[in-house]
């Protein structure tokens, strides 16, 4: 196992939309184990591959630390959404833009079908914390990110700030 570089916006490589997964094999299980062990050590509740620099459409998810719940991993690969209900605003955090938190609008409840790292299809209905993480996390397979749910002033705010981060880390690395 590792513990991966998360790749912080405006890295490129965020924006691409990911691939589907086809070989359910060794090396999916270790990059799976890898996201995993790279999502509590940041800390998150998610994660999705294209985060680590992997352009393959697969999160994972462990909302315990927020919900207070007990810890339970949830791999989802090659998710469709099969329904969105109601509406639901909540003040996300990512681990791609460190520091920034931004109120946006989800559904309140999806269902979606996704496959496990076996490849054996499953389907999931989830509200609260789980349903706006799979939404956030999928929005991550299109190379959508937090800054794309917000308003205009508050996206160029959020640019500005993050640039400016990124012009102190390379600073700092010298
Ligand atoms: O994809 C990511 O960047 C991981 C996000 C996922 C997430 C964002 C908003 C709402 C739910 C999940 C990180 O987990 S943001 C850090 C965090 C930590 C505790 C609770 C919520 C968010
Ligand atoms: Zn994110």
């Amino acid at each position: 196992m590792a513990i991966r570089t998360i790749l912080h916006y405006p890295d490129k490589r965020l924006r691409i939309p990911a691939k589907p997964v086809e070989r359910f094999d060794d090396e999916l299980r270790a990059l799976v184990e890898d996201m995993a062990e790279t999502m509590y050590a940041a800390p998150g509740v998610g994660l999705a591959a294209p985060q680590i620099g992997v352009s393959l459409r697969l999160f994972v998810i462990d909302v315990a630390i927020a919900d207070d719940a007990p810890s339970e991993l949830r791999t989802f690969i090659n998710p469709e959404f099969i329904e969105h209900v109601g509406t639901v605003c909540y003040e996300e955090g990512c681990l791609s833009f460190p520091g920034i938190h931004e109120t946006v609008d989800r559904a309140e409840r999806v269902r979606v079908r996704a496959q496990d790292v076996n490849g054996e299809t499953f389907e999931l209905e989830a509200d609260g914390l789980l349903a706006i993480a799979i939404q956030h996390e999928n929005d991550h397979l299109e190379g959508k990110l937090l800054v794309d749910h917000l308003s205009l002033l508050r996206r160029r705010l959020v640019h500005r700030a993050m640039m400016k981060r990124a012009s102190a880390d390379a600073e700092a690395v010298g």
